[in-house]
């Protein structure tokens, strides 16, 4: 923007006025931009072959219409579509909860979704029924297309015990394998992007970041559930742990 602007002034000298107003023009826009847009140096990453695009998911459940919808999660869906032709690796998750799972309201007397219960392993938020096994609503999203991807992993099918993290259930032992998976696969450089941003893809990249892995999440192929200022409390909890915030544009 400002050596477009110096160019022009080489040109035809601008008012003092036009030049005032160029610059308002400018700043209004910076100010509309994304942070990450304006600081971040824009990156060129390439995929390789130690790189892994991480769908976490991306299921009829958490879009609208689903039972757990998360806003606009149905828009990410063209974005990771595109970045899964750029990724030789992809892994999609699945929430996969038991019919009557402990995360969920409907299994707690009194209570309503998105209050909270106190489990052996901490603080519970509690859900609408969601994602139950073998339901059209625990399906992968229709419009996901990367035929190439190589794995799905499921989590969350313990019935005491949630998982919003596809690396560790929610006890903080339990393990899904899939550290396993990719320290034998050699994908030490982990890409995630999904639904949703404060929870399952929050959870996923900070316990990538733990177990030693290069982890970036990619903004704009994610939405967030947002409940009481929690997707800022989750950006906080990733850039601490050490996982990049990126964009898709920044991957060629
Ligand atoms: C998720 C809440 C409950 C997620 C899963 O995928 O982020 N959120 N179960
Ligand atoms: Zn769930």
């Amino acid at each position: 923007m400002v050596t477009r602007m110096a160019v022009k002034r080489v040109n035809k000298p601008l008012s003092a006025t036009t030049t005032r107003r160029r610059f308002l023009q400018c700043a209004s826009a910076a100010a509309l931009m994304p942070l990450a847009a304006r600081f971040a140096s824009a990156a060129q990453i390439t995929p390789d072959a130690d790189s892994v695009l991480l769908v976490i998911d991306v299921q009829n459940c958490f879009l609208p219409g689903g039972t757990l919808p998360v806003s606009d999660g149905d828009q990410i869906i063209p974005v990771i579509n595109a970045l899964g032709g750029k990724f030789e690796n992809v892994i999609f998750t699945q929430d996969w909860h038991t019919p009557g799972h402990a995360s969920f309201a409907s299994s707690h007397q009194g209570k309503a979704p998105f209050e909270t219960v106190e489990m052996p392993y901490g603080t519970q938020v509690l859900w609408p029924d969601h994602c139950v096994q073998g339901s059209r609503d625990a399906q992968l999203a229709d419009g996901l297309d990367i035929p190439h991807a190589q794995l799905i992993i499921r989590k969350g099918y313990h019935n005491e015990v949630d998982s919003y993290s596809t690396f560790v259930e929610a006890d903080g032992s339990t393990k899904t394998g899939l550290t396993g998976y990719l320290k034998e696969r050699g994908l030490s450089k982990v890409y995630v992007c999904g639904l949703a941003t404060d929870f399952c893809v929050s959870w996923s990249a900070q316990d990538a970041a733990a177990a030693g892995l290069s982890v970036s999440v990619i903004e704009d192929a994610c939405r967030g559930i947002d409940l009481d200022g929690s997707v800022l409390a989750a950006w906080k909890a990733m850039a601490d742990a050490g996982v990049a915030r990126i964009s898709s544009s920044d991957i060629v």
